[in-house]
């Protein structure tokens, strides 16, 4: 593998790039019109310009992507997240034209894109699951009849989402029918697939995540767990490792469950298992992600490993060399998401010009950065600007080192979550280590932050500008 071509943009290019130059590999970026001048473009060997600034225009467009590589005599691709990364049809293109996808077989992707085809496939391995049903609902009636037994709230999910995306909570059996007439439109609507199932309520779960590795050689191990419950609607915004409730009995159990899923669906490369723990520390299986997740630094920085390096070699035919008995947890690591959004403002996006953009330097701190100052920040994407990660032998250094970093990322021009982000570290249920799911719905609210004050004029200007994106159909303000 001479040649690697990352298919995204923003952080994670730069970051799957810096691997593979570490490696020896070259690196060839692809770019929109609207990224010409961004910094993964300038950090690759090689760049190349694949459309306009819409994804779907350009990120999106895996035939381009395809012809670029095989015009550049590339040798591998990677997804980065999002984008195409969880697209069984781009994986099968790359193979279908001898290039290698650095990920998994299309199989797995199409498996675990559908949550029932992947609760029917981990069926055979005892992998714990929340009661309900493991089949498309058809009879209404039936599934009612199944409901009362499982007991109220429940929930509807649809098969083909994931993420939070066409859930329903149902509190009582007369909104039953109601309820499920509607899921299954929408499913319909937002996924062309009308498929829907029920699922007891977890009502204050947390999302618990185990960091998977596997081989072409059926060798799988698990690089512990990941805390993301710290999430405002389905946006995870605080992530760490280790979580803080987890035993070594507890985390073996969960890492064993994830490696049989992986087995299951004959994963290969980096991927992530996701379960909900109760408050009696009960865990279920929701959904396996079938790609480097973005808060994948704080599993590498008590692990001791580049996932990105693993992928690689994995992808190559090489067997993993590390066993799960020589893994071990070291320290605590924790990731804020730095998002160009107005926390102050339903977390509205922020666009605007980063007129300064100083990033904390030091002992113990990453920042994995797609921005550089003076840079104008597209709309047409995910406002991530960049993950800022602290390491600590204990959570409590860590915390301190992050709260530090965070009043040294010095940032003018946008809005973002820095500041979001003091308010979750200084918390003192954060700090306890004893919450869920809910934290940021029940604990947060605007008046409880500090940002810089804004001039009227400055406020003025950002209205304007947000009105002529709504005009121009490139921002949709929620009402
Ligand atoms: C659940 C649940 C409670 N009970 N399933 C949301 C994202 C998707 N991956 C699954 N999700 C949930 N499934 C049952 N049976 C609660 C959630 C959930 C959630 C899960 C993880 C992280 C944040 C969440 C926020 C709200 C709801």
């Amino acid at each position: 593998m001479k040649k690697i071509l990352v298919a995204n943009r923003g952080e994670i290019a730069i970051r799957v790039m810096r691997t593979a130059k570490n490696m020896g590999i070259k690196t060839v970026a692809v770019f929109s019109e609207a990224d010409r001048n961004s910094p993964h473009v300038k950090y690759a060997d090689q760049a190349v310009c694949i459309g306009p600034a819409p994804s779907n225009e350009s990120y999106l467009r895996g035939d381009k992507i395809i012809d670029v590589a095989k015009s550049l005599k590339v040798d591998a691709i990677h997804p980065g997240y999002g984008f195409l990364s969880e697209n069984a049809d781009f994986a099968e293109l790359c193979e279908a034209n001898s290039i290698t996808f650095i990920g998994p077989r299309s199989k797995a992707i199409k498996v675990m894109g559908s949550k029932l085809a992947a609760k029917e496939t981990v069926k055979a391995y005892n992998i714990p699951m929340v009661p309900g049903t493991d089949e498309a609902i058809t009879d209404i009636a039936e599934a009612k009849t199944i409901a009362k037994e499982i007991g109220f709230p429940i929930l509807i999910k649809a098969s083909a989402g994931g993420g939070g995306k066409g859930m329903r909570i149902v509190e009582n059996e007369a909104e039953f029918e109601s309820q499920m007439d509607r899921a299954i439109s929408e499913a319909k609507n937002a996924f062309g697939d009308g498929s829907v199932f029920i699922e007891k309520y977890v009502a204050s779960p947390r999302h618990i995540e185990i960091q998977v590795m596997a081989d072409m050689h059926g060798h799988v191990i698990h690089l512990f767990e990941r805390e993301c419950s710290v999430q405002r609607r389905h946006q995870k915004v605080v992530e760490e490792a280790p979580s803080a409730v987890l035993t070594p009995e507890l985390r073996e159990k969960m890492g064993q469950a994830a490696i049989n899923v992986a087995r299951s669906c004959d994963y290969i490369g980096a991927g992530t298992v996701e379960f909900l723990l109760d408050e009696n520390k009960n865990f279920y299986f929701l959904e396996m992600n079938t790609r480097l997740q973005v808060e994948h630094p704080v599993s590498e920085w008590i692990a001791g490993v580049d996932l990105v390096e693993l992928q690689i070699k994995v992808a190559r035919g090489e067997h993993l060399d590390i066993k799960q008995e020589d893994l071990k947890i070291n320290g605590h690591a924790l990731e804020l998401r730095v998002y160009a959004e107005d926390p102050m403002n339903d977390f509205l996006p922020s666009v605007g010009n980063l007129e300064i953009y100083k990033i904390p330097k030091g002992e113990n701190i990453r920042v994995d950065n797609g921005f550089e100052e003076g840079m104008d920040i597209p709309i047409y994407y995910d406002p991530m600007l960049s993950k800022l990660i602290t390491y600590g032998k204990t959570r409590e250094e860590a915390i301190e080192l992050m709260i530090e970093a965070i009043n040294d990322y010095h940032i003018q021009g946008v809005e973002t979550t820095l500041s979001f982000g003091r308010f979750v570290f200084e918390h003192e249920t954060f700090r306890s280590g004893d919450f869920d799911t809910h934290f940021v719905k029940k604990y947060y609210s605007p008046s409880l932050i500090e940002t810089q004050k804004q001039s009227e004029a400055e406020i003025a200007a950002k209205i304007a500008l947000m009105r002529f994106l709504e005009d121009q159909k490139v921002l949709r303000i929620p009402n």
